[in-house]
């Protein structure tokens, strides 16, 4: 067995979700936060067969999309008389990211 861990942009989410389970595919979604962008984002959890992890790799693929966004970068400690005009960044995040972990056991009481 194994675990899909995908980390998508929250309002890529739903979609994901409804269309994991009209593929009658069990799955979990968790509110997560980036550490870089500090934002809310979502966490997917979806165990599955080894057979059928393409097949789920193949919705995530489909249901999640890549955007920009632009970032204020922190200020760097200014001397006395400097000021400091912050320019955003862009960056690009997402689609998903995901991970493939092995499951050692899984158990349902
Ligand atoms: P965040 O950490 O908020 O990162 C959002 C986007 O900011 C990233 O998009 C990336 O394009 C950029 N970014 C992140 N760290 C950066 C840095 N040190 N310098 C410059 N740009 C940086 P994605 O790579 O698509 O990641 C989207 C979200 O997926 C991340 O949100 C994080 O929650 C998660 N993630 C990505 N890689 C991860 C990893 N190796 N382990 C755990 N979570 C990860």
């Amino acid at each position: 067995m194994k675990l899909v861990v995908g980390i998508v942009h929250s309002d890529d989410a739903e979609t994901l979700i409804r269309v994991l389970e009209q593929k009658g595919q069990r799955c979990t979604m968790i509110s997560t936060t980036g550490g870089f962008l500090r934002e809310g984002n979502a966490t997917v959890l979806v165990g599955v067969s080894e057979e059928q992890v393409d097949q789920v790799l193949d919705v995530i693929r489909e249901s999640c999309h890549a955007r920009t966004q632009l970032v204020s970068p922190l200020p760097p400690v200014a001397e006395a008389g400097e000021f400091y005009i912050p320019k955003p960044v862009e960056v690009q995040v997402g689609g998903a990211t995901v991970f493939v972990l092995d499951v050692v056991r899984s158990e349902k009481y």
